[in-house]
């Protein structure tokens, strides 16, 4: 794609209303014609329609749903699925594997969907046609040649339904590893690592109604809704209209937290709007451990100021251990260093202390800007502590909120993609299926990496995704795909893991969200489970994209069948999705009396004991109040801090365009947003080209010719987007406990490219 970023006009103050609709008609009707989008569009999010395959952000109450329950960015979503563009055989053949690798990944996406399963046989310059039957046979034959399970890795994505998700694991199981790899290991594995640890599960706290109709505080930290998470501002706007208060902390602006012009309603049209954050944080990256601690130091010293007054002694005293410790570290901080790694004055700390302490129930929401640094799941317990110190944990209208990424990541670990599942749930697997699962763990995402690197791995499967580009390293990353004997992806488009083939590589086109899956028991449906734990079904209602396209469950399970033969039911499970369903069942808790319950309207949500009744399964059944001593990257002179962000149009990997409205950039993403004194002080002016250079124990990375874009950033921060700067992480720059790549804090230079 062309890049010239022209004139940047700087951050907006003011997110969707008419230019969003009139976006998402734009591509809609560019990719599926009229009669297709509203077709698609009307069913999106509703009961009997699909789940809005973008985001994981959860629904209002069956009753509360408009017409139009969807945002710009789901409906970009939906058309970029639904399009009516496809790749087949006769596309292969015009390209090469080698042509194809010169293209941007917004290029390959946009040939269109896969249609039919493609080969790359060894020393082969092009895909080439394979039956299915080939296909899944040959993927058994390689899996079954290897010397030991673990030389196999799976992968996934989080996009892939409850069904499939259950299945797959039950076939790397069944195989023999835990080599489960997903998504999830380089996004919320922070939030889940400290939440299982302080309060014993790895999810949120909250449902829809939390923050629309209880709670008096919001706190949104490293989150960027107006994008990412677009109908969150509807909820955060009916929370305003009742009073509520909003805190954003943020090392940028983000327009979502400015004026908000509801497209549903007319008032959002042609008003002013509904100013949303009544605070902004301009915290620095990676500062938000120093604001927490802060915070909870500003609330231990009022505490002292008049005891009895700030802290939930009740709660404190019943439900939690770990206080005093705690207490005591608050109060050795020392303010003037908490100032300095926040970037934030101990003034403006004290009043946000002061917002808390004016209200009863508070939520602290948050997203990617806490969990991909060092100190992540650090930053995570701290704000559990600022929870338990008043009770903000078990009743309506507060509690810890990670704001998931893909739209059934959540479910997909609660089905058992997981690296390290914990006995419980393998007890229950050999009891429902007769074998015995492996019991070592397995490799994440960054551990698959540096295997397949190091020659260990020989077969790669991905359902989902884009490992490739997503990963950090992207060289190293992209080596080690190479590395593997063979490579396998089940996708709806071409991306650029696809042409990281090992030595024999295989494209396995599936069903998107929005089609309907025809099998042998009939059409069929599939669950899904947002961020605020609701399970609910999605039914696709178009017209599969071609006749080879086969549902992820039926992939699955017809590997499984080539591999093993008919031994766990794989073909029933294949032709009848409640049969999976009764599996799930009596697998995983939460899930009693599954299928007529998934047929309520809204579904149902899973339990979640410290929200539920205050119980915490923590390993003395205590909530965990811990120690976590403030911490921030060291900075040589000279060198900034860089965080890697999402634009508003583009999913992950999938790059939709080369716009960023909400930020003012038009027609490039590669941009390097700088503070104004930083650019003077590195010589550097507005639209100048440079190069990105990281600074690694191991080495340099260079990311080169970014324009240089004036943006007001904290001193010393930066950021550009990812996935162009993922080159730039180092593969063992990840973040502790979580293993995270830390894509949010990576120590850079700015290089004048001399190309200019
Ligand atoms: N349209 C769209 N929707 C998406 C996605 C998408 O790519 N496009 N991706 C999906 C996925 S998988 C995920 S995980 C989510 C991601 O959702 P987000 O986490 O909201 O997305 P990011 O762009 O990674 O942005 C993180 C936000 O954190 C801020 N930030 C960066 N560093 C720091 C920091 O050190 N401290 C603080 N306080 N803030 C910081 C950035 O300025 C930005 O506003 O969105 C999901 N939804
Ligand atoms: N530097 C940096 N790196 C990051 C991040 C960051 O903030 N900064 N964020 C991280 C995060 S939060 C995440 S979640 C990961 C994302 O990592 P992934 O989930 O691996 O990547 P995606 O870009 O979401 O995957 C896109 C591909 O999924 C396939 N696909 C789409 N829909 C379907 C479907 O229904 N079924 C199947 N089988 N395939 C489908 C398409 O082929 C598409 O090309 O990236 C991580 N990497
Ligand atoms: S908020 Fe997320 S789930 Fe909802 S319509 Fe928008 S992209 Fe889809
Ligand atoms: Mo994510």
């Amino acid at each position: 794609m062309d890049e010239k970023p022209i004139n940047p006009t700087g951050p907006k103050r003011s997110s969707a209303g008419m230019h969003g609709i009139t976006e998402s008609a734009r591509y809609s009707m560019a990719e599926m014609g009229p009669k297709r989008s509203l077709q698609t569009l009307l069913k999106m999010n509703h009961v009997d329609g699909f789940d809005c395959p973008s985001c994981a952000w959860g629904d209002p109450d069956p009753d509360h749903r408009k017409i139009a329950e969807f945002c710009e960015n789901g409906a970009k979503a939906v058309a970029w699925e639904a399009t009516r563009k496809r790749v087949d055989a006769a596309f292969f053949a015009e390209h090469s594997v080698a042509a194809l690798r010169e293209r941007d990944g917004h290029w390959l996406e946009s040939q269109g969907r896969l249609a039919q399963p493609m080969h790359l046989a060894e020393g082969a310059t092009h895909y080439a046609p394979i039956s299915w039957d080939d296909a899944l046979a040959l993927t058994a034959d390689r899996l079954r040649g290897l010397a030991d399970p673990n030389r196999a890795v799976f992968y996934t994505s989080g996009r892939t339904s409850n069904e499939a998700a259950f299945l797959y694991q039950l076939l790397a199981r069944r195989f023999g590893t835990n080599n489960l790899p997903d998504c999830s290991n380089m996004c919320h594995e922070s939030s889940g690592a400290a939440l299982n640890e302080t309060i014993g599960v790895g999810k949120g706290l909250i449902a829809y109604a939390d923050i629309t109709d209880y709670a008096d505080l919001i706190i949104v930290v490293g989150q960027n809704p107006g994008t990412c998470h677009p109908r969150m501002l509807t909820a955060l706007e009916q929370a305003k209209r009742r009073g509520a208060r909003i805190i954003a902390a943020n090392p940028l602006p983000e327009a979502g937290f400015g004026r908000f012009h509801n497209p549903q309603n007319a008032r959002g049209l042609v008003g002013s709007g509904t100013q949303l954050a009544d605070r902004h944080l301009p915290v620095r990256i990676n500062g938000d451990l120093a604001l927490f601690a802060g915070l909870n130091r500003a609330l231990i010293d009022r505490e002292d100021e008049r005891p009895g007054s700030v802290l939930d002694h009740e709660f404190i005293d019943r439900y939690c251990e770990g206080f005093e410790a705690a207490a005591a570290a608050w109060r050795a901080l020392d303010w003037s260093r908490i100032e300095t790694m926040a970037g934030l004055s101990r003034r403006l700390i004290e009043d946000c202390a002061a917002d808390v302490l004016a209200v009863d129930r508070v939520v602290v929401c948050w997203a990617m800007g806490l969990t991909q640094h060092r100190n992540a799941v650090a930053t995570v317990r701290e704000i559990v502590n600022f929870l338990l110190l008043r009770g903000n944990i078990g009743r309506p209208g507060a509690g810890p909120a990670p704001i998931r990424g893909h739209s059934n990541v959540q479910g997909d670990r609660t089905m058992g993609i997981w690296e390290k599942m914990p006995d419980t749930f393998l007890d229950k697997l050999r009891d429902e299926f007769g074998f015995d699962p492996p019991r070592s763990h397995g490799l994440d995402s960054v551990d698959s990496i540096k295997a397949m690197r190091d020659g260990e791995v020989d077969v790669f499967l991905g359902l989902g995704g884009n490992f490739a580009s997503a990963s950090p390293d992207t060289e190293v990353t992209e080596a080690a795909l190479a590395n593997c004997a063979l490579t396998v992806h089940v996708a709806t488009k071409l991306n650029r893991s696809h042409l990281c083939h090992g030595t024999e590589a295989l494209l396995l086109p599936c069903l998107g969200r929005t089609e309907r899956d025809q099998q042998a028991s009939g059409e069929q449906f599939v669950t899904v489970e947002d961020t605020m734990a609701m399970v609910h079904s999605s039914r696709g209602r178009l017209l599969p994209g071609s006749r080879q396209l086969r549902s992820e469950v039926a992939i699955v399970a017809g590997l499984g069948h080539a591999l093993f033969g008919d031994d766990l039911g794989w073909r029933d499970m294949r032709d009848d999705y409640a049969v999976i369903r009764r599996h799930i069942e009596h697998v995983v808790p939460g899930f009693h009396a599954f299928e007529q319950r998934i047929r309520q309207p809204g579904g149902f949500m899973l339990p979640r004991p410290p929200r539920d009744s205050r119980t915490f399964p923590t390993a003395t059944g205590r909530a965990r109040f811990t120690v976590n001593p403030p911490t921030v990257p060291d900075v040589p002179p000279g060198h900034l801090l860089l965080t890697t962000v999402r634009s508003h149009d583009q999913f992950n990997t999938t790059v939709y365009g080369l716009d960023d409205r909400y930020r003012g950039i038009k027609g490039g993403r590669r941009v390097v947003f700088l503070n104004q004194d930083d650019l003077r002080d590195l010589h550097l002016h507005d639209g100048d080209l440079v190069d990105l250079v990281s600074v690694h124990p191991d080495g340099e990375r260079r990311a080169p010719g970014f324009r240089a874009v004036r943006y007001p950033t904290p001193r010393g921060c930066a950021a550009a987007y990812y996935p162009e700067t993922n080159v730039l992480v180092a593969l063992d720059s990840t973040a502790e406990t979580s293993n995270t790549p830390t894509s949010k804090s990576i120590v850079i230079r700015v290089e004048r490219d001399d190309r200019a």
